[in-house]
């Protein structure tokens, strides 16, 4: 049986690919931080089969006493402030976690093997922000990246810090360069999530406006359950490396908004206004990946298209809604 060891298992992406690990017949343990942590009693209902280690990408120590504890074949490095308005705001917080993190985890791996190759493949999450004022469209493994927060700076940092142990220690270390995935799990300060949610609010008479920054802007967004078997499917390959992730297709901000109210049969014009406080500093205009390295090495696709991913988040929120009217928290970031 293979051991795996999750960072970031509290967000979207780690409860997925936790879940789908342990389908495939591994151990997997999740990397929690803090002393209370919040989402722990959720975690352990969704995942009764998840096991816990404690460790903050904040701090080394802890990292080599997790890796030192769980012995891992595979460390999916998922851990990160991801959140890209809050880069601006606590930008030595994001590129610690974000960018000094990766260095961290990579080190406590390093020093694990007793200082020799690693046999403990690794994989992080890049992101297609390290594109940011995308210098070609669509975008591949080899577009130079240009990014636009700080966020994207400490992802390029972890990005080239991956490819980096990999040259110089030999280890099996691959990067999958993620365009944005979603899902009902989906934190609700992104939009696609504050849209979803605020859409079932308003359909059940619980809010009557939307309030968005700029709605112009075109992401690939893709479902998250497809994007974590392309994270697996990576560190299966003979050899480690950097692999572009998306559908392929780019929408605007507004087509999600318009798919996500027609969904309950409302007119958006009718609830959303625009919102200077949502505008950011520096915005990227355009996302759009070429997955066709993914698709002919990996053999990986998408399953889930816009528009039924858009549909998706709606009727989860409408179940969420009418089932705990007061829980569902909609985000005013
Ligand atoms: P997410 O929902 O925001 O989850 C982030 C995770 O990082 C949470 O589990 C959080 O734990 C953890 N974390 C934050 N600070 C930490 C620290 N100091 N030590 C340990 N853990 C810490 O993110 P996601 O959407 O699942 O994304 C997963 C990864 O992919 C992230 O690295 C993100 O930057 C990257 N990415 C995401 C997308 C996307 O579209 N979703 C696209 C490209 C790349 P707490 O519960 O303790 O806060
Ligand atoms: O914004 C625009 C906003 O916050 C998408 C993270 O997972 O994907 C994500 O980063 C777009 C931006 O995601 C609002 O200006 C308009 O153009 O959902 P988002 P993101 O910034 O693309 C990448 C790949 C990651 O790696 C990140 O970790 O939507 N937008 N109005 C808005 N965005 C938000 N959040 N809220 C608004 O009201």
């Amino acid at each position: 049986m293979k051991t795996a060891l999750v960072t970031g298992i509290t967000g979207q992406d780690g409860t997925y690919l936790a879940e789908y690990l342990i389908s495939l017949g591994y151990q997997v343990y999740g990397l929690v931080r803090g002393q209370n942590n919040p989402k722990l009693p959720w975690l352990h209902e969704l995942i009764p089969d998840l096991r816990l280690v404690e460790g903050d990408l904040l701090d080394q120590g802890s990292l080599i006493a997790a890796i030192a504890k769980v012995a891992p074949d595979e460390v999916y490095n998922l851990g990160s402030i991801s959140f890209v308005p809050l880069a601006w705001k606590q930008p030595e917080l994001v590129a610690s976690t974000t960018g000094l993190g990766v260095l961290r985890v990579l080190e406590a791996i390093r020093i694990a093997s007793g200082n020799g190759s690693p046999r403990c493949r690794f994989y992080q999450a890049s992101s297609s922000e390290m594109f940011g004022k995308a210098r070609e469209t669509p975008q591949k493994e080899d577009t130079p990246f240009y990014p636009r927060s700080p966020y994207g700076v400490a992802k390029a940092y972890g990005h080239y810090l991956t490819i980096n142990y990999r040259e110089s220690y030999g280890m099996h270390a691959s990067s999958g360069i993620l365009f944005n995935h979603e899902s009902p799990r989906r934190g609700p300060e992104f939009v696609t999530r504050k849209i979803s949610a605020s859409v079932a609010r308003i359909k059940l008479g619980q809010q009557s406006k939307l309030a968005l920054g700029n709605l112009d802007a075109q992401r690939d967004w893709g479902f998250a359950g497809d994007y974590v078997r392309a994270m697996h499917q990576m560190l299966q390959q003979p050899e480690g490396g950097d692999y572009v992730i998306g559908t392929g297709e780019a929408h605007s901000v507004q087509e999600f908004v318009e798919a996500a109210f027609e969904q309950v049969g409302l007119d958006w014009r009718e609830h959303v206004v625009t919102d200077e406080r949502f505008i950011r500093p520096a915005e990227v205009d355009l996302l759009r990946a070429d997955p066709r390295k993914a698709e002919r090495e990996l053999g990986w696709k998408p399953g889930v298209s816009f528009r039924e991913l858009v549909a998706m988040m709606v009727d989860a929120d409408l179940h969420n809604v009418r089932e705990n009217p007061d829980a569902l928290f909609v985000s005013t970031l």
